[in-house]
């Protein structure tokens, strides 16, 4: 019984939104790796309840963390890395495969469906940075391509 409560503690815990002053993330899921692959994505909604931006993002699972923006250039779907990522007072910003996304380069080792990837998020506002901690849950998605939409 005491090991149920406890294992029912834990993925209450998991499943609850990260805070920091006034930033709140939501949702936060990563793309399970194939064993070979390089990159892989990371997703979510923050929310700031200031005017604010992300600045970057580092990982224990991947040396180097790009933050990207996706858009259809005629029929071409092209990225570009972004410096930043405006967060508007009081609006959700979603990071979705086919807009805004975080690109882990070169993971240290497969992303596992199921595991939690730890991100820790620089933000700024009015000239203060703090950071936010995130676990991303690992998801298996279909077909392996990493930059088309999938729901
Ligand atoms: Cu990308």
């Amino acid at each position: 019984m005491k090991t149920m409560l406890a294992a029912a503690m834990l993925i209450g815990a998991a499943s609850l939104p990260a805070w920091a002053a006034g930033i709140s993330v939501t949702d936060a899921w990563a793309r399970a790796t194939v064993p070979g692959q390089k990159v892989s994505g990371a997703y979510m909604q923050i929310q700031s309840d200031v005017d604010a931006r992300l600045l970057g993002v580092s990982s224990p699972a991947a040396p180097r963390v790009e933050m990207h923006a996706m858009k259809m250039d005629g029929d071409v779907m092209r990225m570009r890395e972004l410096k930043a990522i405006d967060l508007p007072k009081g609006k959700t910003v979603s990071l979705e495969p086919g807009g805004f996304h975080l690109m882990l380069m070169n993971p240290a080792k497969p992303i596992v469906a199921g595991e939690f990837v730890p991100l820790t998020l620089v933000v700024e506002s009015g000239g203060k940075q703090q950071t936010v901690e995130v676990k991303a849950e690992a998801r298996a998605m279909g077909g392996g391509m990493q930059h088309h939409h999938h729901h």
